[in-house]
């Protein structure tokens, strides 16, 4: 299997997922530089999820892009998805293992040490966050800051992580400076009014710090 790209991490949200042509901006953002999805439903029925997810499967299958389901097991067995993602709330990660075998399982973490345990348990990504302020997640937690995520990339540099909350394109560079492999993003891109040109120039950050990288 190819590494997995976790730069340019686009999430769903109830909201959006109700949008006029909703479906057509997740082709579009998965063709200009999205490179990976998961599907995050917060209010809707598991019947209405999977139908959902159903046609977000299709819509990665197509355009060769990881897919993964926030939450849900059950789900994310149902329409074959690459991976699932667990809050602290959610299933242990040690049962999901059990029943998704190789596939992804990314973690949240809002500290440091919610972190640190999520990587020695075997997650293959860590979330971290909200980094910034956020407000399309209701219940999240005040923002932990780049410095967490500075500290455990230094500590576990061969660990995925992706930053989430309040990334937009005037802090991304931050997330990155600070170590972020990846920027989990809902309002910047699905709220914007030019959701393509948004991810192009997310992904295009990213390009820059690999070049950097492959340069050294
Ligand atoms: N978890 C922590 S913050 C957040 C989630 C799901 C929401 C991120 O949304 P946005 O619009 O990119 O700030
Ligand atoms: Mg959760």
């Amino acid at each position: 299997m190819k590494p997995i790209d976790y730069s340019v991490y686009l999430v769903t949200d109830d909201s959006y997922l109700s949008m006029d042509g909703f479906y057509q901006v997740v082709e579009l953002a998965l063709q200009n530089g999205v490179s990976l999805l998961q599907y995050r439903a917060k209010e809707r029925s598991g019947r209405e999820m999977l139908r959902e997810a159903k046609l977000l499967r299709e819509l990665t299958r197509k355009h060769d892009a990881p897919f993964i389901i926030n939450d849900r097991l059950d789900i994310a067995l149902a329409v074959d998805a690459d991976g699932l993602h667990l809050g602290q709330e959610d299933l242990p990660l040690e049962v999901a293992r059990k029943h998704l075998g190789k596939k992804i399982i990314g973690v949240s973490a809002t500290c440091y040490e919610e972190a640190r345990k999520a990587v020695l348990q075997g997650a293959d990504y860590v979330g971290v966050g909200p980094v910034f302020p956020t407000l399309t997640k209701k219940d999240a937690k005040p923002p932990c800051g780049l410095t967490e995520l500075q500290r455990l990339k230094a500590e576990f540099p061969a660990m995925p992580w992706v930053a989430i909350g309040g990334i937009d394109l005037n802090n991304v560079h931050e997330v990155i400076r600070a170590g972020a492999d990846g920027a989990a993003i809902i309002s910047a891109i699905l709220g914007s009014d030019d959701p393509c040109g948004a991810v192009r120039r997310f992904a295009q950050q990213f390009a820059e710090k690999k070049g950097m990288e492959t340069a050294r």
